[in-house]
């Protein structure tokens, strides 16, 4: 059978993008890693995995209906998983209205036999990957403000030189 590996997503505006691409330039004499390209820089609201055919197809044609409640996040620090060795940018807490878009997305699934995940939320941004130190620069840029009012749908599709995001959906931006 075959599948897609999906996940939902806020997409940056390209200005957006490019000033969080200078947050992770900024890092790297630090941390070191790979840069993550421009436009591929996005925070993920809900990672699905592997999702049958059939599933992906009815997903890809409800997201433009999904209400996503807008909001609005400041990314003020940098970040470090240490197990996938990665460094982002994300807030220092998370808003009330973005954990209300994230819930209400997993709400939503629901209906497609997706369980939410047992983690709490973790909203982020990954700057770098395969970094080499555990600990996050000590400073991060001035803060940026991230006003959204629509998620992504997107297909994660391996290629010889990695993962190709592809935007297969998209909700309808919401007032
Ligand atoms: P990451 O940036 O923290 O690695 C595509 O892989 C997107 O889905 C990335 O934003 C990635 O987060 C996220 N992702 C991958 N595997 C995941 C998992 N098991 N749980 C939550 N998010 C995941």
């Amino acid at each position: 059978m075959s599948t897609l590996r999906l996940f939902y997503a806020l997409w940056p505006e390209p200005d957006l993008a490019d000033t969080l691409s200078t947050w992770a330039t900024q890092a790297q004499p630090h941390s070191h890693g790979r840069a993550m390209r421009t436009e591929t820089l996005h925070m993920t609201l809900a990672f699905l995995g592997s999702v049958e055919k059939e599933i992906a197809e009815e997903l890809i044609d409800a997201t433009p209906y999904h209400r996503l409640q807008p909001g609005t996040v400041t990314l003020d620090r940098y970040g470090v998983f240490a197990r996938p060795r990665i460094l982002w940018a994300g807030p220092a807490q998370t808003p009330d209205s973005l954990q209300a878009s994230h819930d209400g997305l997993w709400l939503w699934l629901s209906a497609f036999g997706f369980a939410p995940p047992t983690q709490p939320f973790r909203p982020h941004v990954t700057l770098l990957r395969n970094i080499e130190r555990n600990d996050p620069p000590a400073d991060a840029p001035p803060p940026v403000t991230w006003r959204y009012d629509r998620m992504v749908l997107v297909a994660s599709e391996s290629t010889e030189g990695g993962s190709r995001y592809r935007v297969v959906a998209r909700s309808k931006p919401q007032p």
